[in-house]
């Protein structure tokens, strides 16, 4: 046993044999021969034996106060990361390194860290050089973009409310700061933001602004560094909000700001009630949410759209769509018996006279419909309106995200093609597991399985494959890869994803032949979970964040994702020249090709496979967002929450990879050029006859002979910090010379 003095900082292993429990720091209090009373990092008294001294173990000195920069730990383990973490939060400071990779815990509360004179502080600086922030990732971004001429990515990750919506943001406001000439250009494109917010967000349970569509925003730059325009990709909006909310959500934010924000005379003409009148906005028995205020949201979003070129006559249509589901929501469909048949009608009402008004159809329109009026049943019929009102939600917002691009997109022109360079952004929908998970659950834990392997491949296999190619020294890292997982759902012949996209073709194919296709090729799987009996309809997968069971009934109907024939029916009787519009494609496609139009799922995965080749190419950042409380509150950080999204985000390895890594490599002819200026008297790279030699010779000068830079056989290879006290040195370097040459013309003058 140790030898334990009072104030002394201990960690505390409870042995509670729990999954995501990891020792707590303490901090003893009283220490006599007889007990040792400690305090824990959660308030909590204890009193120990010193016969059971076991369980206490010294902190090293840099778990107590904690460090910037997590690859410095001593304490390189996961009750450390975790203690770590939570000392800073407790101090409001929530941001932390593993290298170059920005941990940020979500503080649910405004911090006074995003002001312009924050923004200056962090301009033009090295990572380190300053404390962690999301700005000094967006300009080492900007930064590297330029210094290596190569386009850049953010990729931001972690679960439903972690912060990656409000990081994507963050970023977005410093790019458009230093660009620095306060453009049309660069408004039109932070303005983009709330458009895309007030119809492709609403409140869950776990986040009030959970964003329920994926996106990509890749922002082009010119040869000066200002921004010229943007790019938004947008996937797989959830659609089925439009008609239901689980208890206490919401359907998309616009519905609740147009009714509290739009003028009493237009709500006349639309025929606009409060939200407690619609069905389709009151499922959840939820339409207030606590700190949004929907009326001044809504005049956020019309100044926005004006900013994006949206014309009034245009916005009048998008509110008169938005009207007319929110009436279809409301109608009423009636069991009768005609003839001795049985079927159901609609009840004529005043939203159905309304909605048909609304959208320049008549009355009569589903009376020529066979699966509304007239259809089976009454819930049959409701849910066939169901699956056309979110059928045009969801063309409307590809609509809306296409007008915006029209305003923000500008193709390269000849010239600028060759120089012009990006920035992308990614902030899709974090891993999801709820109580029952459907398709949708599938395609974005799919998503995230994507990014978890871009981010494995990118920082733990890539890098060691180099390590070994270039013949350095080193020593093999153990990882967790996700490959498998990945291969069985999407990549090897006969994949989950497409044993359901070929049983959703098939006219006969239904969830349970479907189910019964997984089960029979994967079940031997160990990352598949079948069902327990064969009147079971869940499936489960072992995903890198944990195992989600999938109810698959539903799932085909979901997949097919067919414009019901309904919908296109309803545009070719409507005169509204606006429905017309967002249907323009799906209408000109003809009835047999609409017929073989790709599935949900194979649209989805080829979307993401574009977007993996458009990572792939660019030198990627990495912010992992985290969540500390399942509450929304601020100061309440959970430990076993967050120690599991530390743990399947791979938080150990990673630090351990980055600490006894080179993150930092330039070709030897690279290094020569950049440093060259550092050591007066060496030859530009292309009359050099030994560049390794040079290298070596520069790189021992700078950082030291027994510094831990290492040579390989094309490259040099450094440490984050190494980059930071070359790229100072040379700066200095240069502002010397550049004070010598003005001495000397000034001399000569
Ligand atoms: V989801 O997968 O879209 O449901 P996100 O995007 O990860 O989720 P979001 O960025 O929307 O989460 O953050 C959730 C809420 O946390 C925000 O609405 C803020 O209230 C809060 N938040 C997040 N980051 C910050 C921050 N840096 N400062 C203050 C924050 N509040
Ligand atoms: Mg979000």
């Amino acid at each position: 046993m140790f030898f334990l003095m009072q104030g002394d900082y201990v960690w505390l292993d409870l042995k509670t044999g729990r999954e995501f429990v990891v020792p707590v720091g303490a901090v003893v209090k009283l220490c006599d021969s007889g007990q040792i009373q400690v305090l824990d990092d959660e308030g909590r008294e204890h009193w120990i034996f010193p016969q059971n001294a076991t369980n206490i173990k010294p902190m090293h000195p840099t778990s107590i106060h904690g460090v910037e920069d997590m690859i410095r730990l001593g304490d390189l383990n996961e009750a450390g990361i975790l203690r770590n973490l939570l000392i800073r939060y407790n101090e409001h400071v929530i941001y932390t390194y593993t290298g170059s990779i920005l941990v940020a815990v979500n503080p649910y509360q405004l911090l006074p860290i995003y002001t312009p004179d924050q923004i200056r502080l962090y301009t033009n600086r090295k990572i380190g050089e300053m404390p962690p922030h999301i700005f000094a990732i967006a300009d080492n971004c900007y930064f590297n973009m330029q210094r290596n001429n190569k386009d850049q990515c953010c990729i931001i990750s972690g679960e439903s409310g972690a912060g990656k919506t409000e990081s994507t943001k963050l970023i977005l406001q410093f790019l458009a700061a230093i660009s620095g000439q306060h453009s049309w250009i660069e408004q039109q494109v932070l303005e983009a933001t709330p458009i895309l917010e007030a119809f492709g967000n609403a409140k869950t349970i776990r986040n009030d602004n959970s964003s329920r569509f994926g996106k990509y925003i890749d922002i082009h730059f010119n040869k000066r560094g200002a921004i010229e325009g943007a790019k938004i990709e947008q996937y797989l909006l959830e659609k089925s909000r439009v008609c239901r909310q689980a208890a206490d959500e919401r359907n998309y934010h616009i519905f609740y700001c147009m009714l509290k924000g739009m003028g009493p005379e237009m709500k006349a003409k639309l025929g606009l009630g409060l939200a407690r009148d619609y069905c389709y906005l009151t499922a959840g028995n939820c339409t207030e949410c606590d700190g949004r205020d929907d009326l001044a949201d809504y005049s956020s979003i019309l100044s926005a759209m004006k900013v994006l070129m949206f014309s009034e006559t245009e916005n009048v249509e998008i509110s008169k769509l938005l009207a007319a589901i929110l009436h279809m929501g409301n109608l009423r469909f009636e069991a009768r018996t005609y003839d001795n048949l049985d079927a159901c009608v609609v009840v004529r009402s005043p939203d159905l006279v309304t909605a048909a008004s609304l959208m320049e159809v008549c009355l009569d329109i589903f009376s020529s419909s066979n699966s509304i009026d007239g259809g089976e049943s009454p819930q049959i019929s409701l849910l066939t309106l169901c699956f056309i009102m979110q059928g045009i939600y969801g063309r409307l917002f590809v609509w809306i995200v296409d007008k915006i691009n029209a305003a923000i997109y500008r193709p390269p022109s000849c010239e600028s093609s060759v120089i012009r360079r990006s920035i992308g952004l990614l902030d899709i929908f974090g891993f999801e597991n709820f109580i029952v998970n459907s398709f949708e659950q599938l395609c974005i834990n799919f998503a995230n399985e994507n990014l978890q392997q871009f981010f494995v491949r990118h920082v733990f296999k890539l890098e060691q494959e180099e390590y070994n190619l270039e013949d350095i020294n080193w020593q093999h890292i153990e990882f967790t890869d996700n490959q498998e997982a990945l291969d069985m759902i999407a990549n090897k012949p006969m994949n989950i994803i497409s044993l359901i996209d070929e049983e959703s073709k098939f006219p006969k194919g239904t969830d349970a032949t479907m189910l019964y296709k997984l089960n029979s090729q994967h079940k031997l799987n160990t990352n598949y979970i079948p069902p327990k009996n064969s009147y079971e309809t869940q499936f489960g997968i072992q995903h890198f964040a944990g195992v989600v069971h999938y109810e698959s009934r539903g799932f085909l109907e979901k997949n097919r994702d067919s414009l019901h024939t309904d919908i296109i029916q309803l545009v070719h009787s409507s005169k509204n020249k606006f429905i017309k519009q967002i249907f323009q494609a799906d209408v000109a496609m003809g009835v047999e090709t609409r017929k073989r139009s790709p599935t949900l799922s194979s649209q989805f995965k080829r979307s993401l496979e574009m977007l993996m080749r458009t990572l792939s190419v660019c030198q990627p950042f990495f912010v992992r967002c985290i969540k500390p409380n399942e509450f929304k509150k601020p100061l309440l950080f959970d430990r076993e929450l967050c120690i599991r999204q530390l743990r399947y985000s791979g938080m150990m390895e990673t630090i351990r990879i980055r600490r006894a890594g080179y993150p930092i490599r330039y070709s030897f002819a690279e290094f020569v050029d950049r440093y060259r200026v550092l050591m007066p008297g060496i030859k530009p790279a292309h009359i050099q006859d030994d560049l390794k030699g040079t290298c070596q010779q520069i790189v021992s000068a700078r950082l030291g002979k027994q510094e831990d830079w290492q040579i390989g056989k094309t490259k040099i290879f450094l440490k984050d910090h190494h980059d930071m006290q070359l790229e100072i040195e040379r700066d200095k370097a240069i502002t010397d010379k550049v004070i010598l040459i003005q001495k000397s013309v000034r001399g000569l003058k």
